[in-house]
């Protein structure tokens, strides 16, 4: 008696274990979306590494904090673009565009010119890898996505005029 209540104990143990395992493994399919719930966030330290966090200024002179992001190849990167300013979005509008290799950024920034009503994003540009809402002064927005391969890619503000000096690296290694 003894002996098969030992072994149902063991069973529900694997059965236990078997269920976390499926889970850990649901919630890195899913982080894109259920990294906002910061229990997700917080689950391991392995996950935490996994990610660079970048947090990106901008203000009302038109500039953001920094000409240079770097992340780490296989990273999942949550970028955080801060409008530090008080001017309105349709005057001082900020976002944060980053470009595959080989786009050329003039061309770029001058299609998105036009797009107004698209929050300054050219409707099905194969030229994005990952865009920011745009946004105006005190307010944040913030996106994740996967670390491209490696290299060096540019990042700009698409807002009329903005990307002159609104634009920088992203480093990948
Ligand atoms: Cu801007």
């Amino acid at each position: 008696m003894k002996f098969i209540r030992i072994q149902v104990l063991a069973l529900f143990s694997t059965i236990l274990l078997f269920n976390c395992g499926n889970k850990e493994e649901k919630m890195k399919k899913g982080f894109t979306y259920e990294s906002t719930n910061s229990q997700v966030k917080s689950k391991n330290s392995k996950d935490e590494d996994a990610v660079a966090n970048v947090v990106l200024t901008s203000n009302d002179l038109m500039q953001f904090n920094t000409k240079e992001i770097k992340v780490e190849v296989g990273q999942k990167v949550k970028l955080t673009l801060r409008h530090l300013g008080k001017l309105d979005i349709n005057v001082m509008g900020h976002n944060f565009v980053l470009l595959k290799s080989g786009t050329d950024i003039v061309a770029f920034a001058i299609k998105a010119a036009n797009e107004r009503d698209n929050e300054y994003i050219p409707k099905d540009s194969q030229d994005i890898i990952a865009h920011t809402n745009l946004i105006g002064g005190g307010q944040v927005t913030i996106i994740e996505f996967e670390a491209p391969a490696a290299g060096t890619y540019q990042f700009l503000c698409s807002f009329p005029g903005h990307y002159a000096m609104m634009s920088g690296k992203f480093i990948v290694e």
